[in-house]
């Protein structure tokens, strides 16, 4: 990997942008990277548990796509960069496994459309969001048109597209846009700890839960028919019988994924 950064402790794989000189700006090889990572490690390695992305540095989460390499684009190019940003960002959004951004600083454009894919976002007091594209003549390219209104609502989230105002984390956290602003220095163990309370629960479970969610939000998907399927499935499995036997032992359970 050249521009990710990977550490597994404890079922967690933390992923670091690691572009810092660029403010971890997102290129196309990074983000290719990102997608293998998905794949190849966070899908099917059953150690992995959780993951977290945040960024190297102390400034930034990511300041955007990288504006110097798609500068002397045509449409056509832009658009196939887009497409296959959203590829990127669906694999995140889709991951069975929880995935936590641990945003540290400047979470811009892009970058700030790759902490709306994962399911959480923590902030740093430090950290400051925008969607600035409009200023560069663009508009958002990885899903931010859709998932800022999701997470924001349509008025808010028109406001920062069409301003293209920064916020700061406390803004962030009043809106809706990150789940938890902390200081600094506690930014990971916050992550940490509440992707381990996520990771304490059956893990199929949390699967579904995901599913489901993100059915909301798929076209042609009808999220009530996709709950009853998943609520249904999740009786065919043994960490269903581990965690209702557990609770009617008034015991701890203890979930296989199976
Ligand atoms: N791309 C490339 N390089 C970047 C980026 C970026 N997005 N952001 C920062 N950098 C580089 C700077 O060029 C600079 O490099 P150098 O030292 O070689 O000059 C280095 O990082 C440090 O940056 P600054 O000196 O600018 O640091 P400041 O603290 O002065 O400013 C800011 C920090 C305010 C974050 C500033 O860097 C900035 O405004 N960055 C750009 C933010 C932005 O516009 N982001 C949106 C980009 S567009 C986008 O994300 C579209 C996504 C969808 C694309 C879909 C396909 C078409």
């Amino acid at each position: 990997m050249n521009y990710l950064l990977l550490e597994e402790k404890d079922g967690i794989l933390t992923i670091t942008l690691n572009r810092p000189e660029a403010l971890n700006a997102l290129n196309i090889a990074l983000l290719s990277e990102l997608k293998k990572v998905f794949d190849q490690q966070v899908y099917p390695d059953k150690n992995i548990r959780g993951v977290i992305i945040t960024g190297s540095g102390n400034k930034a989460f990511a300041a955007g796509a990288d504006i110097a390499e798609f500068a002397g684009f045509d449409g056509e190019e832009g658009e196939a960069m887009s497409r296959d940003g959203h590829w990127v960002f669906n694999t995140i959004e889709q991951s069975p496994k929880p995935v936590i951004a641990a945003i540290n600083g400047f979470s811009l454009g892009g970058g700030n459309e790759l902490a709306m894919a994962c399911h959480i976002r923590i902030a740093s007091t430090k950290a400051r969001f925008g969607q600035p594209e409009v200023n560069l003549g663009l508009i958002p390219g990885y899903g931010a048109t859709q998932r800022l209104p999701q997470l924001i609502g349509k008025g808010k989230a028109l406001e920062l597209l069409m301003t293209a105002g920064i916020i700061k984390a406390d803004e962030a956290l009043r809106l809706g846009l990150v789940n938890q602003v902390v200081e600094p220095d506690e930014l990971m163990p916050t992550v940490v700890s509440m992707l381990q309370k996520i990771m304490s629960k059956a893990p199929l479970a949390i699967a579904r839960v995901i599913t489901c969610v993100n059915a909301f939000y798929e076209s042609g998907k009808d999220g009530f028919d996709e709950e009853c399927q998943q609520f249904g499935a999740s009786f065919d499995t043994r960490d269903f019988k581990a965690g209702t036997s557990a609770f009617l032992l008034k015991k701890q359970a203890e979930f296989k994924g199976e």
